[in-house]
């Protein structure tokens, strides 16, 4: 048996009606690098994602582009795993909402949830979004009968409905949330859901009968679940809950340590009210928090096919570089508010904090302890001046460390990435301060000289260790380039001065290829 701390982060499940575009991609890099992050930390750590296959809308995308909804979703799901596997994403398990061993739990929680009168029948008129797959009140339509949500116009649609009494639950989800402060972050976000509570909280229709391309009502088959119900449930249908082997559900719910979903602001609601109400009323523990990240805009708004604004994340890989394309993405939101995504940006960005400079300490700092070394040096003191600079590159790296994790148990990622960025500023810096090829020419020099190289190889390697969870693929060459063993690569290594000797390589190769404005923002608008 491991006593490892359990970890498990979810992203939303994503609806396959088309190719995923960078706002999916960002969410599932970061939740993909808060789990790496984790791992080094010592937790035993689950990834889940996955594919909402259900609902109207998909039957609808389906019929357009001549398939049934099963074989659109099928290849919707292929289609979708290359593109994790292209961005290295590590996740645990996918989960589709067609597969079996999430249908028959859903169909099981509807039942009790029905039994135990906490789902009854009814009758519902009202304007209904298509699109959204949602009721609104004649209060929350815009210009008349305009979905609030997305904008497109909503129908008059009368339906006999099975309801979820949300209403019930609101005293005691606001409770929740008063007595759990790290609940929905950020806490503007927290706010708007208490305000949303607060407001009245109506009962939820969680059926249809208008469409059939859902999971079947078990003793009134005429209804399909509503797709938000269905989704939710993924969370713990993927850990094997309701099902004989609940093994992972015990293991990394019921007794975990920490859960957490990462959302979208666009679906906050459902998460933060919907979901933990369903939970109440199941008698299953309200485990998780919410980190609920901002939106990537276009310069004219939103993605959207229709303005033909969408950029794919494909097309930025192929050309830059799977490690620049996770650096950006991860790096460029800051905590919970949206960002602009621009090719211009994009390319400053990975020319100054990766081109300029990480991959030029790297390479600056190994062919100087080539060239003055013969490529082995060892940790030395001396007595001069210089210690001054050493010392203060020690503090700094050492007091990176502990702001980098405090940003990172915060979902701050791009503050994370940026206590790393101001570190290898610093150890450049050392460069700059020393002017090693002046203390080259002066033999008595030599110790400093071979405690300057040492500081900046030691600078780089907690550096490295500290990017990780983001450059996943250039953090494993500069290990090598610097031949850093496996057991000084571990958070727990991470303290200036562990590692007493290097021995670089000779002759490495350029970590980043330097990116030209002119030419590769042409290259991304294609
Ligand atoms: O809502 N910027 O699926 P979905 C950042 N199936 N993130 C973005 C984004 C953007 N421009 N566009 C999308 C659904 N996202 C439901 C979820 S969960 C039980 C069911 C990300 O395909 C963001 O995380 O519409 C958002 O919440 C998610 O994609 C929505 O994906």
């Amino acid at each position: 048996m491991n006593d490892l701390k359990t970890f498990y982060i979810t992203t939303p499940i994503y609806y396959p009606s088309g190719k995923y575009h960078i706002g999916s991609a960002y969410t599932t890099c970061l939740c993909d690098s808060v789990k790496k992050y984790k791992i080094l930390k010592g937790f035993d750590a689950r990834f889940l994602t996955g594919n909402d296959e259900h609902g109207q809308k998909m039957a609808e995308t389906a019929l357009k582009n001549n398939k049934t909804p099963q074989e659109h979703v099928d290849y919707m799901a292929e289609l979708s795993k290359d593109l994790w596997k292209t961005l290295k994403i590590d996740y645990d398990d996918f989960i589709r909402t067609t597969e079996d061993r999430h249908e028959n739990v859903v169909q099981s929680i509807f039942e009790q949830l029905l039994a135990q009168d906490d789902i009854y029948l009814g009758e519902y008129s009202g304007h209904y979004c298509v699109s959204c797959e949602a009721y609104f009140t004649e209060t929350q339509l815009l210009d008349g009968n305009i979905c609030p949500d997305c904008g497109k116009e909503t129908k008059i649609l009368k339906e006999e409905t099975y309801f979820l009494r949300l209403s019930k639950y609101a005293d005691r989800l606001l409770k929740y949330i008063d007595e759990h402060p790290g609940f929905i972050v950020p806490e503007s976000r927290k706010n708007e859901v208490v305000q949303f509570i607060k407001s009245g909280l109506n009962d939820l229709s969680v059926s249809r009968t208008a469409f059939d391309w859902g999971v079947k009502v078990k003793s009134n088959p005429k209804h399909v679940v509503y797709v938000w119900i269905d989704a939710l449930s993924n969370y713990i249908t993927a850990l094997g809950y309701g099902s004989k082997n609940d093994d992972l559900f015990k293991k990394y719910w019921l007794d975990g340590d920490e859960v957490v979903h990462v959302v979208g602001k666009d679906i906050l609601r459902f998460h933060a009210i919907y979901w933990p109400i369903m939970l109440m009323a199941l008698d299953i523990p309200i485990k998780f928090r919410l980190f609920a990240h901002g939106w990537y805009l276009m310069k004219d708004g939103k993605m959207s096919k229709s303005k033909g604004n969408v950029i794919y994340p494909e097309q930025l890989v192929q050309v830059y570089g799977l490690d620049a394309f996770r650096y950006y993405i991860v790096r460029e939101l800051t905590y919970g508010h949206d960002g602009e995504f621009t090719p211009e940006d994009y390319i400053k960005r990975i020319n100054t904090d990766l081109v300029n400079d990480y991959g030029n300490l790297v390479s600056r700092s190994v062919s100087m302890v080539n060239k003055y070394f013969g490529g082995s040096v060892k940790k030395t003191k001396h007595q001069h001046d210089y210690r001054e600079f050493e010392l203060d590159l020690q503090e700094t790296a050492n007091k990176a460390f502990s702001r980098y994790q405090e940003a990172m148990d915060d979902f701050k990622i791009s503050e994370a990435i940026s206590e790393i960025s101001a570190l290898v500023k610093r150890t450049n810096k050392l460069i700059d301060d020393t002017f090693p090829w002046e203390l080259a020419k002066n033999e008595d020099l030599k110790d400093v000289l071979e405690s300057v190289m040492y500081h900046l190889l030691e600078g780089i390697r907690l550096i490295t260790i500290m990017y990780q969870p983001f450059l996943i693929e250039s953090t494993p060459k500069v290990f090598e380039d610097i031949q850093v063993e496996e057991a000084y690569q571990r958070f727990s290594s991470y303290d200036f001065g562990q590692k007493q000797t290097y021995h670089v390589k000779e002759k490495i190769e350029h970590l980043f290829p330097r990116l030209d404005l002119e030419k590769e923002s042409e290259l991304i608008k294609k």
